[in-house]
């Protein structure tokens, strides 16, 4: 790209000329992305900043936080509840929602994140991110309660994630295509990178923890069985695999070259719908796969259709490249 787009000036044409972003979506966006910078430079302090290791604490969830989960809930806290765009916000990290506070100014939306997706990754500098998803609080009531979050992710007025990897970059969609944007350092500004970023429908990638295949229900076993026969198989094709265990990480590779992503349900606790979040990580990331031109679902239905019921919901995750996301899916769909 010859002429260079700040994040700022890339907003402010998109509110100007094209009328898809509210001036108040406009700012509260421009704050996460400044949380990103102050995150992006814990991140890279690493050993040097006292912000690797954990923490000493659980998250609601049971999991260990690490120090650097706990620094990038608080910058993002800090920073998005004085601007007076949000009505509240809830984190993977904090068990209840968090209102904005009396002595400041309230608006209509509500943020959602995971301040630090891939926590697994941190000491060992691999790349880690910070996932987030805005709605718009239903009108007609006041005040604000958890009630007001559990909206499909069809609903989202804005979705993103900043990856802190080699680069750091932010994806953003405001359900009018994805773009993407490149820390510049010695600016301190995002500089607009890619544009109408898609998703190519066919793959030979895929990304899941395969170490957990026993673990699986047969339309699972069957997809990854059908894969690894290769070019003598079903499929009639070789396959690769990538796991980097930071599901905002192998998103970022799926849009930019294509995969398909899949964390499924499995046996050993048949409770449990999966292991990723539906409201922190499963929504945003859809929106922007869909977005796109990819598919994501839960085996069964389209993610962004399903209506949450609690706040720290789980759900299986298979998403990417549209005409493999059908296949895993046709296979669950089968079985039934
Ligand atoms: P986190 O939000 O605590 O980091 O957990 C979610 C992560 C995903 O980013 C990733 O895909 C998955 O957990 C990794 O799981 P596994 O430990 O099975 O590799
Ligand atoms: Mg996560």
């Amino acid at each position: 790209m010859s002429q260079r787009i700040s994040l700022t000036q890339y907003l402010i044409e998109q509110q100007r000329e094209h009328g898809s972003i509210p001036q108040e979506l406009r700012l509260l966006i421009e704050v996460v992305a400044r949380a990103c910078k102050r995150i992006a430079i814990s991140v890279n302090k690493g050993a040097l900043g006292d912000v690797l290791g954990t923490a000493g604490s659980e998250n609601i969830q049971g999991e260990v936080q690490k120090k650097l989960d706990i620094i990038a809930n608080e910058v993002l806290i800090e920073a998005n509840e004085w601007g007076g765009h949000l009505a509240a916000m809830a984190s993977e990290e904090m068990e209840a929602i968090h209102l904005v506070p009396n002595r400041y100014p309230k608006g209509e939306y509500l943020l959602m994140f995971d301040p630090l997706d891939g926590s697994s990754n941190i000491d060992v500098n691999v790349s880690i991110g910070t996932i987030f998803s805005v709605l718009k609080k239903a009108e007609g009531h006041k005040g604000v309660s958890e009630d007001d979050f559990l909206q499909p992710g069809s609903s989202q007025v804005a979705a993103g994630y900043c990856v802190y990897g080699p680069q750091t970059t932010l994806t953003l969609s405001f359900g009018n295509g994805v773009s993407m944007f490149t820390l510049d350092r010695e600016q301190g500004s995002f500089v607009l990178t890619a544009e109408n970023v898609r998703i190519p429908v066919d793959t030979q990638e895929f990304a899941i923890n395969m170490s957990n295949q026993r673990h699986w229900d047969t339309p699972m076993q069957r997809y990854i069985d059908e894969c690894l026969a290769g070019v003598t198989g079903p499929r009639a094709k070789d396959f690769n695999m990538r796991w980097i265990a930071s599901m905002v990480a192998d998103v970022h590779r799926i849009l930019t070259r294509g995969g398909i992503f899949i964390y499924p349900w499995d046996k050993r606790e048949p409770h449990r719908a999966g292991k990723l979040r539906l409201l922190y990580e499963a929504n945003p990331l859809s929106f922007l796969v869909e977005q796109a031109g990819g598919a994501a679902t839960n085996g069964r239905q389209r993610i962004l259709d399903l209506q949450p019921t609690q706040l720290h919901e789980r759900v299986a995750v298979m998403l990417g490249s549209k005409h493999e996301v059908e296949r895993v899916t046709a296979y669950h769909l089968q079985a039934e």
